[in-house]
């Protein structure tokens, strides 16, 4: 992991103590930790100074590097390819799939912490290593965890808000209505009004993001069980993990489905800093607008149909093959509702990506996770045939430069098995696990003093004579 170059010895040591800790699970060396090594804010505090000196070194020694040309079709194209800003939390490489602080899926389900033997990673794991790239232990796991349920207590008129929308309010309106209500508490915005000094910004932003990714599934829950439990709210369970309290308050107990629900959070949580949700996030957060604010913009970017919406679609679709053709449904039968859709002007929800070339890692892993616990599934083998009809016809359309399913083509149907079988809900367990990357990242927006975001656009016109300009 390149982040750990910057380093010092003693941290260095003590990383490999914590590393050792995980290995040999022994009381002596957990001993050996301080109340400092199990406090993720020390630890950052620690991190902070070096990674400063590294942003100001990179700038200054290598400031004019060209890191590649701008076409006229990237500017016109959504702006793919183009390089334009820092992401520090993970790295997403399009045959590959995404690294988490250097660590690949696969990886991160080795080496993370997990509440049962052989089990998912714990998000609080992901969270601790997107935030200061190390792997915890299980105790500073644990502590974590900890931690947020006791920033977890979330204030009435927040709900009194969500109540104030109809029942039949979208759950992203109803969710992100919630988040603006949880504003009022930001500890950056009444640090920024009394005045501070630039070098202190990182830690009202540390207070508010651990504060909104701790009171999230509470919210997130009471939507739920406000719009399709008729309100009745189930109270936290202290003794439980951040994902397992979660599944817990929206009423999913079987152990199975806490598994699930540690493995969606942990996945979910970032996806470098181009996607629509975390850079709409980081946009709004680069005004200094507070972590509130910018993650309410996130989730309205992530509820959209070609981003975070498309895990709802993905099974309202899914269901919508069985509805018209019935279960027993033949593969010709399916590349022909597959056309069907096309056909009408729609995108296969699932399939594609902007950057992903090949299948995405989240999508395997949850495939794993299907073949592991629900093999017989119907739906599950219904989304392993799309896996077999929907690239060939994709890649028979001539336009798509990515055939292969995404994130969302499977997590409906695990979702679903489990009993969480309400579509229009989905995209709400993505937001909940994605405040994780985009607040480990506003943070160090902060603490790398990162500039207000502001490119250049330009008109048809200035274009036009750009190009006949370049071509005389
Ligand atoms: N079904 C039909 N057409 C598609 C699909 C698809 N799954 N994917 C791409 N295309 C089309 C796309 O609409 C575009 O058509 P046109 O030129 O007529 O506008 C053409 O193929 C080229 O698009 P790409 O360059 O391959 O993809 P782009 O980067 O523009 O878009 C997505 C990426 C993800 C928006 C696109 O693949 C898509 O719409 N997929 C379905 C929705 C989806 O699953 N979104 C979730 C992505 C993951 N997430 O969680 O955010
Ligand atoms: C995401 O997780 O944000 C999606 O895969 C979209 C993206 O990376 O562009």
């Amino acid at each position: 992991m390149a982040f750990f170059r910057g380093l010092t010895a003693v941290s260095r040591l003590r990383s490999r103590v914590a590393q050792e800790a995980t290995t040999l699970g022994g009381v002596r060396w957990l001993q050996m930790q301080s109340a400092s090594d199990l406090d993720l804010r020390s630890q950052l505090q620690e991190l902070i100074p070096e990674q400063q000196d590294r942003l100001k070194k990179l700038k200054s020694e290598h400031g004019k590097v060209q890191l590649g040309n701008i076409t006229v079709d990237m500017v016109l194209g959504g702006m793919r390819g183009m390089t334009g800003m820092l992401w520090e939390t993970s790295l997403l490489d399009p045959e590959e799939g995404i690294r988490f602080r250097g660590l690949s899926i696969p990886e991160c389900q080795k080496v993370l912490p997990t509440a049962v033997k052989d089990g998912e990673p714990l998000p609080e794991g992901l969270l601790w290593l997107l935030l200061t790239g190390k792997v915890p232990t299980k105790e500073q796991v644990d502590a974590l965890s900890k931690e947020l349920l006791s920033r977890s207590s979330v204030p009435d008129h927040v709900y009194k808000a969500i109540d104030a929308l109809p029942v039949t309010a979208h759950p992203m309106t109803q969710f992100t209505t919630g988040v603006m209500a949880l504003q009022v508490e930001s500890e950056f915005q009444k640090a920024y009004d009394k005045g501070m000094p630039k070098s202190k910004f990182w830690e009202p932003t540390y207070e508010d993001c651990l504060n909104l990714i701790a009171r999230l599934p509470p919210v997130a829950s009471y939507v739920y069980r406000r719009i399709f439990k008729d309100g009745k709210t189930i109270a936290a369970d202290n003794a439980l993990d951040y994902a397992a309290n979660f599944s817990h308050m929206l009423g999913f107990d079987d152990p199975k489905m806490l598994e699930l629900m540690r493995l969606y959070i942990t996945i979910h949580t970032d996806h470098e800093g181009g996607n629509v949700s975390a850079h709409a996030g980081h946009l709004v957060g680069s005004a200094l607008s507070d972590p509130y604010l910018s993650f309410a913009a996130a989730l309205n970017g992530l509820a959209g149909p070609l981003h975070g919406l498309a895990n709802q679609e993905v099974l309202l679709w899914i269901k919508s093959v069985i509805d018209e053709t019935g279960s027993d449904i033949t593969t010709d039968q399916l590349k022909e509702y597959v056309w069907k859709t096309l056909k009408s002007g729609k995108v296969v929800p699932g399939f594609g990506h902007g950057v992903l070339r090949k299948t995405d890692p989240r999508y395997t892993c949850q495939r794993e996770f299907a073949l592991k616990y629900l093999p017989e599934d119907p739906l599950f083998q219904l989304v392993s045939k799309l896996y077999e009809v929907v690239p060939p016809i994709l890649t028979e359309l001539g336009k798509v430069k990515n055939p292969w399913p995404n994130v969302d083509a499977h997590s409906g149907v695990l979702l679903n098995h489990f009993g969480l079988s309400e579509a229009r809900y989905f995209t709400v367990l993505f937001g909940v696990s994605r405040s994780i990357g985009i607040g480990s990242q506003l943070i160090w927006d902060r603490a790398l003093g990162l500039p207000l975001e502001r490119p250049k656009s330009i008109t048809m016109e200035w274009l036009e004579n750009y190009c006949r300009k370049a071509a005389a």
